[in-house]
């Protein structure tokens, strides 16, 4: 690798997002090139990668007089051959502010106050202890994030599934890529995705699928923007409702109406198959379910499609044309599809289109079901959110027994009667009583979670012991009982795994600031207060640091298509990212997924048996094994369903929300960055002009959105979204409120999820947060201000 002479100069890439172009003809090797933000010369250089987005860019970390004092790319790493965006240059800033959490709090008559760990942590364990002889396991929960480490996770569902027993633990990622998981799992039998971020650089085509990749992967999208720019350019599809940048480049943007991707979806399929694109021997060896998928995309046409949609047939036509004709097709899917109407019906149909062509596991030919947080394949693999470890299905006994001896617990204490607890059911349970202890780590669920006013109020809730892990201060610290102050990245070492499955260790730069503690050590000092044991009578887990619960979840992965028995801490410092699966003694990655057209969709290996993906309804064992699919993947159709959230006279707009370039969800890390912060300083929506001229609304009014479920207030942006669509970002809570606007009292008023409604995707179970129905009205005193 080699590391840039001088540091180019990044002062101005929150302008600059992508950086300079290195275009690149198909097939190539992608340029590399070396960007770095430093405040400072280091004096030494740490080796990790960054945690603000899933693309997983490697990185090194400098580090000078026991600070951070900025991050260079690395160049020889697979996944962004040297580049980082502006979160990924700004914001690590964030860990060196000077209001980060030092001391423990805990509630004392009302208010929070600093103590030190003994007594914090005594009352997190005499709370879990009373809760548990009062009212069992099942009173007791976990809600984690998509932004620690494999480690962390692992160590979590070990405490729970094994320690404790109970079926509540979750993560973030459940409003994040549950869709992803679940989409992988229906069609592939299990979760993991096929493809690697080098078919970028092979594809003749590229779908983006409710992917605003431009803003919210910038890196992937400048190896795009690469290929677009070289010679032999990828066509483009973009189907999202916003003129994204990718939109704005693309062959067909086919700005869809929120909540009509499986109508969208199923005529691009009808097209695909009226034109016979179908590549029919591959399809007949190596999956089932064509013949009901031909049937039900027979019911849309273009035609059909294009009213519902709110996009012209020949649009939908056009673009079937490029994704019929493409022999080497990339497709994404993430948000648009994952927290819209129908979720994972669509994303399944986006695989559906891959399986259609044979288009899977070879370069250049594959479809992403992302990621976004940086971490969240491992709260998957790990088993923290809501499956399993390493890819074993909970429906079936001998993997469950397979797990427990690994555990060396009997099976009957790894609760798998039922699903796991998903987060939205966990918040139901707090609400009806029965849930009374939890515990929140790496996320602010105050802000991101929907329908704010009741999240408020529940975890509020008197007889709830709320302990919350955090950096800062948040909105949801706000809530608890007691509050451990987290070392951040860069603070404690751990490893994870982008959406290209390549793992990153990321070192330890530096020391916490004042009692700041590692999650991991955290909550290892909790089990082993609780007196965890295994069956054996060992201290459960019987390993301690990091590194040991690497090593023995990889064991425990060792044959699993998540397959990490040849990773070690040693050779991912050595070495950077390295993808799985690695078996063990293997010289190399695997760098594709079912090449050879085996699925892992046998009844003795699926991670799961699936659902109806209409009703969400689980499918048993024996009803799987009867049709086993044995090896082929599983082609699933789904009839177009409306949203459920209506749209009529007093609510005739769509809200969707999401993202922008320069900040991170709840903003804990990107407020913190001068140079993001100056760029997005405060909350604004998105508004079609006529949509806003028939309310009497100019741009930078300020304005009320109204839902069934609550109300936002911010200015006015008449750019950007379609014809119907107002657009709200969802980065925006009070923790700032008063320095942010100068609105002074936005408390209950700023934050998207104000106004989005409880309500999920039956399959994943991943909150709808993109397509609340609204009315947009003028406040009151910007008459004059016009
Ligand atoms: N800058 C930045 N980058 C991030 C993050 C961040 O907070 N900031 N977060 C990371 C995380 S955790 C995630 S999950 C990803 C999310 O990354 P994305 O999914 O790219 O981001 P979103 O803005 O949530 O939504 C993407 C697009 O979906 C479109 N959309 C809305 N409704 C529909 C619909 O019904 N159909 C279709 N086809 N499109 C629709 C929106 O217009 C939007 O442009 O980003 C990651 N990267
Ligand atoms: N309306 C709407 N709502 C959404 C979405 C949307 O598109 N629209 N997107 C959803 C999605 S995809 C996501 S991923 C979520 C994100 O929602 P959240 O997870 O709630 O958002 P973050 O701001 O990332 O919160 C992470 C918290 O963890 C803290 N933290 C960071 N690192 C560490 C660490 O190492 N240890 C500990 N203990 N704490 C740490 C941060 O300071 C921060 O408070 O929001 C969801 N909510
Ligand atoms: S693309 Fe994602 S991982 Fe890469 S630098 Fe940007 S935020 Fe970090
Ligand atoms: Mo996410």
């Amino acid at each position: 690798m080699r590391p840039p002479a001088r540091p180019p100069s990044t002062a101005g890439r929150t302008k600059d997002i992508w950086g300079e172009r290195t275009p690149f003809a198909p097939g190539t090797d992608w340029p590399e090139r070396a960007d770095a933000h430093l405040t400072r010369e280091p004096e030494r250089w740490v080796t990790s990668a960054c945690v603000l987005c899933s693309n997983g860019c490697g990185l090194d970390i400098g580090v000078a007089e026991g600070r951070i004092v900025g991050v260079r790319g690395r160049t020889g790493d697979r996944v962004n051959h040297g580049r980082l965006g502006p979160k990924g240059l700004y914001g690590w800033q964030a860990g060196n502010s000077p209001d980060r959490l030092t001391r423990p709090l805990v509630r004392r008559d009302g208010a929070l106050v600093e103590t030190g760990w003994d007594e914090a942590m005594d009352l997190v364990v005499a709370g879990a202890q009373r809760v548990l002889e009062e009212h069992g396991p099942l009173a007791m929960g976990f809600y984690t994030s998509g932004q620690l480490f494999l480690e962390d996770y692992y160590l979590q569902a070990v405490i729970a599934r094994a320690g404790i027993g109970t079926p509540h633990l979750d993560g973030n990622t459940r409003l994040c890529t549950s869709t992803a998981e679940w989409a992988l799992i229906e069609s592939f039998g299990s979760d993991g995705n096929p493809g690697s971020y080098t078919d970028v650089d092979h594809a003749d085509t590229l779908f983006l699928a409710g992917h605003n990749v431009a803003e919210t992967q910038t890196v992937l999208w400048a190896r795009m923007l690469d290929r677009l720019h070289g010679p032999d350019r990828p066509r483009l599809v973009v189907a999202d409702p916003r003129r994204t940048p990718a939109a704005e480049l693309a062959d067909v943007h086919l700005p869809v109406r929120p909540g009509t991707n499986v109508m969208l979806l199923n005529a691009l399929l009808h097209e695909i198959i009226r034109t016979d694109r179908v590549d029919r021997a591959w399809v007949e060896a190596h999956t089932v379910g064509f013949d009901e998928l031909a049937a039900v995309v027979k019911g849309y046409p273009p035609e059909r499609a294009a009213g519902v949609c709110g996009v012209p047939a020949d649009g939908i036509r056009a673009a079937a044309e490029l994704l019929g004709a493409a022999e080497r097709l990339v497709s994404t899917v993430l948000q648009g599809v994952y927290q819209s109407h129908q979720a994972t019906a669509a994303a399944v149909q986006v695989n559906n289109l891959h399986l259609l062509r044979g288009m899977i596991g070879r370069p250049g030919r594959t479809v992403f079901q992302m990621n976004g947080q940086p971490t969240a394949q491992n709260t998957r693999e790990t088993g923290a959110n809501g499956l399993f470890p390493a890819f074993l299905n909970w429906q079936n006994d001998e993997h469950v027994e397979r797990l427990a001896r690994h555990w060396h617990v009997d099976p009957m204490r790894i609760p798998h009667w039922a699903p796991p607890t998903h987060a939205m059911k966990m918040l139901r349970y707090i609400e009806q009583g029965s849930l009374r202890w939890l515990w929140i780590t790496g996320t602010n669920p105050a802000v991101s979670w929907p329908e704010l006013g009741r999240v408020r109020s529940v975890l509020e809730k008197e007889g709830l012991f709320l302990v919350v892990s955090d950096a800062f201060r948040t909105e949801t610290t706000d809530l608890a009982d007691v509050v451990l102050p987290a070392a951040l990245w860069g603070e404690k070492a751990g490893t994870f795994t982008n959406a290209d499955r390549t793992v990153h260790y990321s070192g330890k730069a530096v020391d916490p600031p004042g009692e700041a503690r590692a999650d991991f050590e955290a909550l290892l000092a909790f089990a082993r207060a609780m007196g965890l044991l295994d069956d054996e009578g060992e201290p459960l887990p019987r390993w301690s640091t990091p590194e040991e619960a690497f090593d023995d979840f990889r064991a425990l992965t060792r044959g699993a298509l998540c397959d990490y028995s040849g990773l070690s801490h040693e050779l991912l410092r050595r070495d950077g990212g390295v993808q799985w699966p690695r078996p063990e003694h293997a010289d190399a990655s695997t760098e594709r997924l079912y090449g050879d057209g085996r699925f892992r969709t046998g009844a003795s290996e699926c991670q799961s048996y699936g659902h109806d993906l209409l009703t969400g309804a689980l499918n048993e064992a024996d009803e799987y094994a009867a049709h086993d699919p044995a090896g082929r993947a599983i082609i699933k159709a789904a009839e177009y369903l409306p949203p459920h959230d209506v749209l009529d006279d007093e609510h005739p707009l769509r809200l969707t929300t999401g993202r922008t370039v320069h900040h991170w969800h709840t903003r804990t890390k990107t407020a913190r960055a001068p140079e993001l912060q100056a760029a997005a300083p405060d909350m604004w929506i998105e508004m079609f002009p006529d949509d806003a001229a028939a309310r009497d609304i100019a741009d930078g009014d300020m304005v009320q959105v109204v839902s069934r479920h609550g109300l936002v207030q911010a200015t006015v942006r008449l750019d950007g979204t379609r014809r119907g669509v107002v657009f709200a970002p969802f980065h925006y809570g009070y923790f700032d409120v008063d320095d942010a606007s100068g609105e002074g009292d936005a408390e209950g008023t700023r934050a998207a999820n104000e106004a989005t409604p409880t309500d999920w995707d039956p399959v994943s179970k991943q909150p709808v947060y993109k397509v609340t129905a609204v009315e947009v009205v003028p406040l009151g005193g910007d008459e004059e201000r016009r």
